[in-house]
């Protein structure tokens, strides 16, 4: 059984019943305070909603990552718009346990995930002391980004 930690966000529909459907579908089993975040990337979009669940699997890295793309089909994304553009829902898979994997299509821990406060508040709330692998731990990441550094 691994811990592994899954951001969650959603800017177009119901967005909190997204998250929350989400997070039932990924049997999470903690959910971080759903909080309302300003646009990253593209900005002339709706405002999101963000949060972070805590999964226990039993999925290795690939199958869990799977899983999280049919939960984002189940919840009507699509996937011909632009690539930082509006979405129903969005899942990224953040962290697997203190796993380091880099293969096409796969990258844990999330490649933006010390870049962007919109992940890590909510990850901090849940994991404050959980490493991440090359980063040292959540908080201490938080921390660097806080300041700017
Ligand atoms: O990368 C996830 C999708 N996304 C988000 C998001 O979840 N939250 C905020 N605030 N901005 C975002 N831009 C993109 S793309």
């Amino acid at each position: 059984m691994t811990l592994a930690y899954v951001g969650l966000g959603s800017n177009l529909g119901d967005r909190e019943s997204m998250i929350t459907r989400a997070a039932d579908l990924i049997d999470a089993v903690r959910l971080s305070t759903i909080r309302e975040t300003e646009p990253w990337g593209y900005e002339d979009q709706p405002g999101f909603l963000n949060a972070v669940a805590e999964v226990e699997t039993e999925l290795a890295p690939r199958p869990l990552l799977e899983r999280l793309l049919e939960v984002e089909t189940t919840l009507g994304r699509e996937r011909d718009g632009p690539r930082w553009g509006p979405r129903t829902i969005d899942l990224d898979l953040l962290l697997y346990g203190e796993l380091a994997v880099d293969e096409p299509g796969l990258t844990v821990p999330h490649p933006r995930l010390a870049g962007r406060l919109f992940v890590l508040e909510p990850l901090a709330e849940l994991a404050p002391a959980q490493k991440i692998p090359g980063n040292g731990t959540v908080s201490q990441a938080l921390a660097g980004l806080q300041s700017g550094s």
